[in-house]
């Protein structure tokens, strides 16, 4: 589809030492209306179209959802996300410019009306990140692993009523790096104490950070939910997602150096050593799209690990 919205693409605004404390403190942040209208109906076309695509060749789950990976290989609009300025600022804020895209997802859900036994679906995202990195307790004791990613999600249908299927979190709970999980089916479908449901309208964000301990939820409604996820992490991890791309597209012939950088590019080169942040000679790269970006505005800060 063509893109038909034209408002600046990025919005470097830079992030107070209190909203990274409100981000902190929660694990994650719900921002109201931060996604323009033009954006939110181009964004929901493309899931309907994508769905529509996916459901003709047999590719919908038996649930009827779609749970489209590397979704921003799918749409421009999807890509141009990626470095959307008032959702983007929470993530090189958070987690400074050598980062991209390892994972992002469309889902919709549509309403799903059969009973099924509940599962526990609670986790924190990262798999085996959860394992390889952990501090040894003995030693250390028990501190919070590290955070290493965070997500983006849109929200893309109205989920301000409970039992839409939404997204389902506990506040502060990034911090610990278990959560009881229960055996019995009923404890199971009541569910952990402290959940919160995110209750949403089109054009919302809530910025994540993977440690959060969340869980999808059944869409027992009469309406399909439909949500773009976008997690970031940095260069040096590998991909979650099978992300083809095709240099030759039209797709491709339209992102920025910084969407670019977004989807995974390495520039240089010495492009394996690039994703460590570095160029010839082992030194920093100024060029690194995001950075250059970043330094260009005055953004880069030696108080901020992540944006030194
Ligand atoms: O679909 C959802 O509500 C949650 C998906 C999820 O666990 C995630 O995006 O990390
Ligand atoms: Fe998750």
């Amino acid at each position: 589809m063509t893109i038909t919205s034209h408002e600046p693409a990025t919005d470097y605004a830079p992030l107070t030492d209190a909203d990274r404390r409100e981000f902190h403190e929660r694990g994650y942040l719900h921002l109201p209306g931060v996604v323009s209208e033009e954006r939110v109906a181009e964004l929901q076309a493309e899931a309907d179209r994508l769905y529509e695509e996916h459901k003709a060749v047999g590719h919908l789950d038996k649930t009827g959802s779609l749970h489209l990976l590397g979704a921003v290989s799918h749409s421009l609009a999807f890509a141009r996300m990626l470095d959307y300025g008032p959702t983007f600022r929470y993530i090189w804020g958070l987690a400074g410019w050598n980062i991209y895209s390892q994972h992002n997802h469309l889902d919709v859900n549509p309403p799903y009306e059969e009973d099924e036994t509940p599962r526990w679906e609670w986790h924190q995202d990262g798999w085996r990140q959860n394992s390889d990195a952990e501090y040894y307790e003995a030693f250390y004791g028990n501190i919070p692993r590290p955070m290493l990613s965070l997500k983006v999600a849109i929200v893309l249908s109205d989920i301000s009523e409970p039992g839409r299927g939404q997204t389902l979190c506990i506040p502060g709970s990034h911090l610990n790096n278990s959560m009881y999980r229960p055996t019995d089916p009923e404890e199971i479908a009541k569910g952990p104490e402290g959940a919160v449901p995110w209750l949403a309208k089109p054009g919302d964000a809530f910025i994540f950070d993977r440690r959060l301990w969340h869980s999808r939820s059944r869409n027992r409604s009469q309406f399909t939910r439909k949500m773009l996820f976008m997690s970031y992490t940095y260069r040096w991890i590998r991909p979650v997602d099978d992300m083809p791309i095709d240099r030759d597209s039209a797709w491709y012939a339209a992102l920025t150096p910084v969407q670019r950088q977004l989807i995974g590019e390495a520039f240089g080169n010495l492009k394996v050593q690039n994703m460590w942040g570095v160029g010839e000679g082992g030194w920093i790269d100024d060029t690194i799209p995001l950075r250059a970006e970043l330094k260009e505005r005055g953004l880069l800060d030696r108080s901020i690990p992540w944006l030194r």
